[in-house]
């Protein structure tokens, strides 16, 4: 399955013949599919990357709460607010296992927040388009958490353990997740001529955005050969949105409302939709900082961080405090 992206892959994938050892012993457990553990020998590499992704990762789920928070205040009943609430709620929970996950590998919590911060460390480009209607929670639901869903499923089984793990029930509340956005858009799609309306906008302006989520072509992505062989990634980036594209098309047939892509079509013979030619100037674009929202967003969690400090100096002065009482008592 990935002897085409090992071939165009820009990262060069370690051979036997590049690794000593150890290595050599690491990569035999991962072929045979045992776990890796935070406290087992990896490459520097592999826990680089996994650095990278798991942060970026936990980055995603907390700036991914601002779209949605958005309309948190504006929901149009009193039940459609309770579940958004719950919803981003579990979007910070996630973010959380997460941050706890790649602390395992020796990145502090701190040093991580500070890159998100400084514009260093990336986040899903879907977080940086904004939510204009209501329609919009719907259209998250329903297509953003389907994408992440779809691409988290096999992180469930990816190599490395404290991420696996954590993936499972982030994926048990992402399909939560799917379907209350499907079942705001359904309530859309069957009310007035100008709910439907609505439902169509959306998924006019988050079904491209949405197909992007899943990264650079294969032929493009760096990571993916060397993070397919120490199976970080199960499936490669053009699979995932392949699987995408056919589980999604039917949802929006059911819904009544048409893709914004005149190239969709079933190709018989492929067993798969056809789909056109995603817009990879604006998916860069997005991604250097350039998207509709990056700035906002970026500056509405340096808001949070500054505007959070007393909280964490009052945890820290409690935090010693205590502790110099249970030294004093010890003594
Ligand atoms: N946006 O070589 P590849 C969610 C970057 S969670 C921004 O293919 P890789 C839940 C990539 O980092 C959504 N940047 O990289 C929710 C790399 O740059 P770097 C987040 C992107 O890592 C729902 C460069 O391009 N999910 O939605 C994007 O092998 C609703 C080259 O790319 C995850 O993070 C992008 N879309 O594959 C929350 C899942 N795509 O790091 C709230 C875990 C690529 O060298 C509301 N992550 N880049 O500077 C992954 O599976 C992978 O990291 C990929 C990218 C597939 C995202």
């Amino acid at each position: 399955m990935y002897a085409q992206m090992v071939e165009t892959g820009v990262d060069a994938v370690r051979t036997a013949a590049d690794m000593g050892g150890d290595e050599r012993a690491f990569q035999a457990r991962i072929d045979a599919d045992i776990r890796i553990e935070p406290k087992d020998w990896m490459p520097e590499a592999y826990r680089k990357t996994l650095i990278r992704q798991m942060s970026q990762h936990a980055h995603s789920e907390i700036v991914g709460m601002l779209p949605e928070g958005n309309w948190i205040t504006r929901a149009p009943t009193l039940k459609r607010k309770a579940i958004l609430m719950a919803k981003v709620q579990d979007e910070g929970g996630h973010g959380l296992y997460l941050y706890s996950a790649a602390e395992t590998l020796g990145v502090s919590r701190d040093a991580m927040t500070a890159d998100l911060l400084s514009g260093k460390a990336k986040y899903s480009s879907i977080f940086n388009y904004p939510t204009l209607t209501w329609a919009d929670i719907g259209a998250i639901g329903w297509l953003v958490d389907g994408a992440a869903i779809m691409n988290q499923i096999p992180l469930c089984r990816c190599s490395f353990g404290p991420y696996a793990r954590a993936m499972v029930r982030i994926c048990k509340e992402e399909s939560f997740h799917q379907r209350q956005g499907y079942d705001i858009m359904l309530s859309l799609a069957r009310g007035t001529p100008g709910q439907k309306a609505m439902a169509q906008d959306a998924l006019d302006r988050w079904w491209w955005p949405s197909l992007m989520m899943f990264g650079p072509s294969d032929a493009e992505s760096v990571h993916s050969a060397q993070s397919a062989a120490w199976k970080i990634k199960l499936l490669s980036n053009d699979e995932l949105r392949q699987r995408y594209v056919d589980q999604t098309v039917p949802q929006a047939d059911h819904l009544g409302i048409t893709m914004p892509d005149p190239d969709l079509a079933w190709n018989a013979d492929r067993g798969h939709y056809d789909f056109g030619a995603i817009d990879w100037a604006e998916f860069h674009a997005v991604v250097r900082g350039n998207g509709p929202c990056n700035r906002d967003r970026l500056a509405t969690r340096v808001k949070a961080w500054e505007d959070g400090g007393w909280v964490r100096d009052a945890a820290m002065a409690h935090a010693d405090r205590r502790a110099a009482r249970a030294a004093a008592a010890a003594a």
